[in-house]
Protein backbone atom coordinates (compact mmCIF):
# COMPACT_ATOMS: atom_id res chain seq x y z
CA UNK A 1 0.00 0.00 0.00
CA UNK A 2 2.90 2.17 1.06
CA UNK A 3 4.36 2.04 -1.98
CA UNK A 4 1.64 2.58 -4.31
CA UNK A 5 1.23 5.85 -2.08
CA UNK A 6 4.47 6.74 -2.80
CA UNK A 7 3.95 6.27 -6.65
CA UNK A 8 0.81 8.09 -6.28
CA UNK A 9 2.41 10.94 -4.82
CA UNK A 10 5.00 10.94 -7.67
CA UNK A 11 2.43 11.05 -10.70
CA UNK A 12 0.15 13.66 -8.88
CA UNK A 13 3.95 15.65 -8.22
CA UNK A 14 4.33 15.21 -12.35
CA UNK A 15 1.08 16.27 -13.15
CA UNK A 16 1.29 19.20 -11.36
CA UNK A 17 5.04 20.10 -13.16
CA UNK A 18 3.40 19.36 -16.65
CA UNK A 19 0.26 21.69 -16.02
CA UNK A 20 2.58 24.65 -14.74
CA UNK A 21 4.50 24.35 -18.17
CA UNK A 22 1.41 24.10 -20.23
CA UNK A 23 -0.07 27.23 -19.01
CA UNK A 24 3.17 29.13 -19.79
CA UNK A 25 3.14 27.59 -23.25
CA UNK A 26 -0.47 28.19 -23.55
CA UNK A 27 -0.11 31.38 -22.73
CA UNK A 28 2.60 32.22 -25.56
CA UNK A 29 0.77 30.43 -28.41
CA UNK A 30 -2.69 31.26 -27.49
CA UNK A 31 -4.22 30.60 -31.36
CA UNK A 32 -1.06 27.82 -32.63
CA UNK A 33 -2.21 25.15 -34.17
CA UNK A 34 -3.72 21.83 -31.27
CA UNK A 35 -0.75 20.44 -29.53
CA UNK A 36 -1.10 16.90 -28.09
CA UNK A 37 1.12 18.90 -25.24
CA UNK A 38 0.15 17.40 -21.21
CA UNK A 39 -2.83 18.24 -20.47
CA UNK A 40 -4.68 16.08 -18.46
CA UNK A 41 -6.79 13.76 -20.25
CA UNK A 42 -10.64 13.40 -19.48
CA UNK A 43 -12.03 11.60 -16.88
CA UNK A 44 -15.05 9.33 -16.73
CA UNK A 45 -17.04 12.68 -15.67
CA UNK A 46 -17.59 15.97 -17.75
CA UNK A 47 -14.79 18.04 -17.08
CA UNK A 48 -15.70 21.32 -15.33
CA UNK A 49 -14.52 24.26 -16.60
CA UNK A 50 -15.45 27.69 -14.64
CA UNK A 51 -15.64 30.91 -17.14
CA UNK A 52 -16.99 34.50 -15.34
CA UNK A 53 -18.15 37.50 -17.68
CA UNK A 54 -18.32 41.07 -16.28
CA UNK A 55 -18.37 44.05 -18.43
CA UNK A 56 -17.10 43.73 -20.61
CA UNK A 57 -14.72 40.69 -20.72
CA UNK A 58 -14.55 36.60 -19.84
CA UNK A 59 -12.08 35.38 -17.35
CA UNK A 60 -12.08 32.01 -18.87
CA UNK A 61 -9.08 29.72 -19.34
CA UNK A 62 -6.82 29.72 -22.87
CA UNK A 63 -6.64 25.90 -23.46
CA UNK A 64 -8.42 23.25 -22.31
CA UNK A 65 -8.71 19.59 -22.57
CA UNK A 66 -11.10 17.87 -25.80
CA UNK A 67 -14.22 16.10 -24.50
CA UNK A 68 -17.23 15.98 -22.38
CA UNK A 69 -17.14 19.40 -20.98
CA UNK A 70 -19.21 21.43 -18.56
CA UNK A 71 -19.20 24.81 -18.32
CA UNK A 72 -20.44 26.80 -15.62
CA UNK A 73 -20.42 30.17 -16.26
CA UNK A 74 -20.92 33.47 -13.59
CA UNK A 75 -22.24 36.32 -14.61
CA UNK A 76 -20.85 39.21 -12.54
CA UNK A 77 -22.76 41.87 -14.14
CA UNK A 78 -24.05 44.52 -14.09
CA UNK A 79 -25.09 43.78 -17.72
CA UNK A 80 -26.64 40.64 -18.96
CA UNK A 81 -23.96 38.34 -20.28
CA UNK A 82 -23.40 35.03 -22.25
CA UNK A 83 -20.70 33.27 -23.60
CA UNK A 84 -21.67 31.82 -27.49
CA UNK A 85 -19.05 29.13 -28.42
CA UNK A 86 -17.68 29.06 -32.00
CA UNK A 87 -15.69 27.02 -33.62
CA UNK A 88 -13.26 28.49 -35.93
CA UNK A 89 -12.22 25.93 -38.96
CA UNK A 90 -10.30 25.97 -41.64
CA UNK A 91 -7.75 26.96 -39.46
CA UNK A 92 -8.73 30.30 -38.76
CA UNK A 93 -8.21 32.62 -35.85
CA UNK A 94 -9.67 34.82 -33.63
CA UNK A 95 -8.23 37.64 -35.51
CA UNK A 96 -10.10 36.52 -38.23
CA UNK A 97 -13.24 35.92 -36.89
CA UNK A 98 -12.98 39.80 -35.69
CA UNK A 99 -12.22 41.01 -39.04
CA UNK A 100 -15.12 39.20 -40.18
CA UNK A 101 -17.55 40.62 -37.95
CA UNK A 102 -16.66 43.69 -38.89
CA UNK A 103 -19.21 42.89 -42.03
CA UNK A 104 -22.42 42.96 -41.92
CA UNK A 105 -24.23 40.08 -42.96
CA UNK A 106 -24.19 36.37 -41.85
CA UNK A 107 -20.73 34.54 -40.39
CA UNK A 108 -18.47 33.04 -42.93
CA UNK A 109 -18.97 28.97 -43.42
CA UNK A 110 -15.78 28.51 -41.33
CA UNK A 111 -17.47 29.89 -38.00
CA UNK A 112 -19.56 27.20 -36.47
CA UNK A 113 -22.09 27.77 -33.49
CA UNK A 114 -21.47 25.10 -31.09
CA UNK A 115 -23.54 26.28 -28.01
CA UNK A 116 -22.04 26.85 -24.35
CA UNK A 117 -24.06 28.74 -21.44
CA UNK A 118 -26.68 31.20 -22.21
CA UNK A 119 -27.08 34.22 -20.39
CA UNK A 120 -27.64 34.57 -16.22
CA UNK A 121 -28.82 37.31 -14.44
CA UNK A 122 -26.03 39.09 -13.12
CA UNK A 123 -24.64 37.82 -9.77
CA UNK A 124 -25.97 33.96 -11.27
CA UNK A 125 -24.25 30.77 -12.93
CA UNK A 126 -25.89 29.00 -15.63
CA UNK A 127 -24.25 26.28 -17.57
CA UNK A 128 -23.93 23.62 -20.60
CA UNK A 129 -22.24 20.40 -21.30
CA UNK A 130 -20.83 20.73 -24.59
CA UNK A 131 -18.60 17.97 -26.50
CA UNK A 132 -15.22 19.68 -27.73
CA UNK A 133 -13.51 18.30 -30.59
CA UNK A 134 -9.74 19.53 -30.66
CA UNK A 135 -9.22 22.98 -32.66
CA UNK A 136 -9.46 26.53 -32.47
CA UNK A 137 -12.48 27.90 -30.71
CA UNK A 138 -13.62 31.50 -29.58
CA UNK A 139 -15.77 32.76 -27.01
CA UNK A 140 -18.22 35.51 -27.69
CA UNK A 141 -20.89 37.53 -25.78
CA UNK A 142 -23.45 39.06 -28.82
CA UNK A 143 -25.91 40.67 -26.39
CA UNK A 144 -26.87 43.92 -27.28
CA UNK A 145 -29.46 45.06 -24.79
CA UNK A 146 -27.56 47.92 -24.16
CA UNK A 147 -26.19 49.46 -27.19
CA UNK A 148 -23.29 48.19 -29.21
CA UNK A 149 -23.05 43.96 -29.13
CA UNK A 150 -20.52 43.03 -26.01
CA UNK A 151 -18.01 41.50 -28.17
CA UNK A 152 -17.38 44.86 -29.43
CA UNK A 153 -16.41 45.97 -26.14
CA UNK A 154 -13.84 43.47 -25.75
CA UNK A 155 -15.83 40.08 -24.66
CA UNK A 156 -14.24 38.23 -27.54
CA UNK A 157 -11.56 35.67 -26.80
CA UNK A 158 -9.66 32.34 -28.31
CA UNK A 159 -10.29 29.02 -26.79
CA UNK A 160 -7.62 26.48 -27.30
CA UNK A 161 -9.01 22.84 -27.24
CA UNK A 162 -6.54 20.12 -27.45
CA UNK A 163 -6.48 17.03 -27.97
CA UNK A 164 -6.86 14.52 -24.97
CA UNK A 165 -6.69 10.44 -24.30
CA UNK A 166 -8.08 8.48 -21.75
CA UNK A 167 -11.62 7.53 -20.22
CA UNK A 168 -14.66 9.13 -22.40
CA UNK A 169 -17.23 10.61 -20.45
CA UNK A 170 -20.87 9.25 -21.57
CA UNK A 171 -23.10 12.13 -21.86
CA UNK A 172 -25.55 13.19 -18.98
CA UNK A 173 -28.71 11.38 -18.47
CA UNK A 174 -31.68 13.64 -19.53
CA UNK A 175 -34.40 14.25 -17.61
CA UNK A 176 -36.29 15.96 -19.96
CA UNK A 177 -35.44 16.66 -24.53
CA UNK A 178 -36.33 19.91 -25.56
CA UNK A 179 -35.97 19.63 -29.52
CA UNK A 180 -35.44 23.23 -31.78
CA UNK A 181 -37.54 23.57 -34.53
CA UNK A 182 -38.07 26.30 -37.05
CA UNK A 183 -39.36 28.24 -35.57
CA UNK A 184 -40.63 26.11 -31.92
CA UNK A 185 -39.86 24.43 -29.16
CA UNK A 186 -40.96 20.94 -28.62
CA UNK A 187 -40.55 18.91 -25.02
CA UNK A 188 -40.50 14.95 -24.72
CA UNK A 189 -42.51 15.86 -21.29
CA UNK A 190 -43.60 18.24 -19.05
CA UNK A 191 -40.94 19.55 -16.56
CA UNK A 192 -40.89 18.49 -13.27
CA UNK A 193 -39.92 20.44 -10.21
CA UNK A 194 -36.15 20.10 -8.68
CA UNK A 195 -32.90 19.42 -10.19
CA UNK A 196 -33.43 18.48 -14.02
CA UNK A 197 -31.20 18.27 -16.94
CA UNK A 198 -32.48 19.25 -20.47
CA UNK A 199 -30.97 17.21 -23.83
CA UNK A 200 -31.48 20.54 -26.53
CA UNK A 201 -31.60 18.73 -30.00
CA UNK A 202 -31.36 21.22 -33.07
CA UNK A 203 -33.83 19.77 -35.61
CA UNK A 204 -34.22 22.83 -37.50
CA UNK A 205 -32.69 24.12 -40.73
CA UNK A 206 -31.58 27.24 -39.00
CA UNK A 207 -29.69 28.08 -35.84
CA UNK A 208 -31.31 27.91 -32.43
CA UNK A 209 -30.58 28.86 -28.76
CA UNK A 210 -32.37 28.55 -25.41
CA UNK A 211 -32.94 31.72 -23.45
CA UNK A 212 -34.45 30.42 -20.14
CA UNK A 213 -36.95 32.99 -18.01
CA UNK A 214 -38.26 32.47 -14.89
CA UNK A 215 -41.30 34.56 -15.05
CA UNK A 216 -42.22 36.58 -11.99
CA UNK A 217 -45.75 35.73 -10.38
CA UNK A 218 -48.21 36.99 -12.52
CA UNK A 219 -46.08 37.63 -15.37
CA UNK A 220 -46.52 36.22 -18.58
CA UNK A 221 -43.69 35.46 -21.55
CA UNK A 222 -45.39 38.68 -23.32
CA UNK A 223 -44.98 40.88 -20.76
CA UNK A 224 -41.41 39.74 -20.20
CA UNK A 225 -41.13 40.59 -24.21
CA UNK A 226 -42.08 44.15 -23.98
CA UNK A 227 -40.19 44.65 -21.07
CA UNK A 228 -37.07 43.25 -22.89
CA UNK A 229 -37.98 45.99 -26.10
CA UNK A 230 -37.90 48.65 -23.26
CA UNK A 231 -36.31 47.55 -20.71
CA UNK A 232 -37.82 50.09 -18.20
CA UNK A 233 -39.15 49.24 -14.64
CA UNK A 234 -37.90 46.15 -12.98
CA UNK A 235 -38.11 43.10 -15.07
CA UNK A 236 -41.14 40.43 -15.05
CA UNK A 237 -38.88 37.80 -14.97
CA UNK A 238 -35.11 36.67 -14.43
CA UNK A 239 -32.68 35.13 -16.99
CA UNK A 240 -31.46 32.04 -15.74
CA UNK A 241 -29.52 30.29 -18.71
CA UNK A 242 -30.24 28.24 -21.21
CA UNK A 243 -27.63 27.04 -24.17
CA UNK A 244 -26.63 30.07 -26.25
CA UNK A 245 -26.26 29.27 -30.46
CA UNK A 246 -26.22 25.78 -31.76
CA UNK A 247 -26.33 24.45 -35.41
CA UNK A 248 -28.73 22.02 -36.92
CA UNK A 249 -28.15 18.46 -36.02
CA UNK A 250 -26.30 19.91 -32.57
CA UNK A 251 -27.32 18.51 -29.16
CA UNK A 252 -26.40 20.04 -25.71
CA UNK A 253 -27.25 19.58 -22.23
CA UNK A 254 -27.78 22.22 -18.92
CA UNK A 255 -29.49 21.84 -16.39
CA UNK A 256 -31.44 23.84 -13.83
CA UNK A 257 -33.14 24.29 -10.40
CA UNK A 258 -37.13 24.05 -11.11
CA UNK A 259 -39.52 25.75 -8.70
CA UNK A 260 -43.19 26.15 -9.31
CA UNK A 261 -43.93 28.72 -11.38
CA UNK A 262 -44.04 30.20 -15.19
CA UNK A 263 -41.07 29.91 -17.38
CA UNK A 264 -40.25 30.80 -20.65
CA UNK A 265 -37.81 29.50 -23.48
CA UNK A 266 -36.76 32.74 -26.01
CA UNK A 267 -34.76 32.14 -29.30
CA UNK A 268 -33.26 35.58 -29.89
CA UNK A 269 -30.83 34.25 -32.83
CA UNK A 270 -31.34 36.30 -36.00
CA UNK A 271 -33.37 34.55 -39.04
CA UNK A 272 -30.90 34.01 -41.75
CA UNK A 273 -33.75 34.95 -44.01
CA UNK A 274 -35.00 37.99 -43.45
CA UNK A 275 -32.75 38.64 -39.87
CA UNK A 276 -35.71 39.12 -37.42
CA UNK A 277 -35.14 37.60 -33.83
CA UNK A 278 -36.49 34.44 -33.85
CA UNK A 279 -38.94 35.09 -31.56
CA UNK A 280 -40.81 37.06 -34.12
CA UNK A 281 -41.13 34.37 -35.97
CA UNK A 282 -42.67 32.72 -33.00
CA UNK A 283 -40.04 30.92 -31.51
CA UNK A 284 -40.87 32.09 -28.17
CA UNK A 285 -43.20 29.32 -24.99
CA UNK A 286 -44.38 29.76 -21.98
CA UNK A 287 -44.59 26.42 -19.71
CA UNK A 288 -46.09 25.79 -15.99
CA UNK A 289 -43.81 23.87 -13.63
CA UNK A 290 -46.12 22.61 -11.29
CU1 LIG B 1 -34.14 30.24 -33.21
Amino acid sequence: MASVKIIGLVVGAVAVATLVVNSTFAEDTRYAAPTTASVPGPTAKARVVRVSAEDFKFDAPDAIPAGLTDFRFLNKGPALHHMQILKLESGKTVDDLRAALRKPGPPPAWVKEVGGPNAPAPGLESNATVMLEPGNYALICFVDLDGPPHFMKGMLQGLRVVPATGLVAPDPTPDVTVTLLDYSYKFSSPIQKGLRTIRVTNEGVQHHEIELVKLAPGASVSDFMKWIAKMEGPPPGKPLGGISGIGTGMSEYFSADFTAGNYALICFLPDTKDGKPHFAHGMVQQFTVN
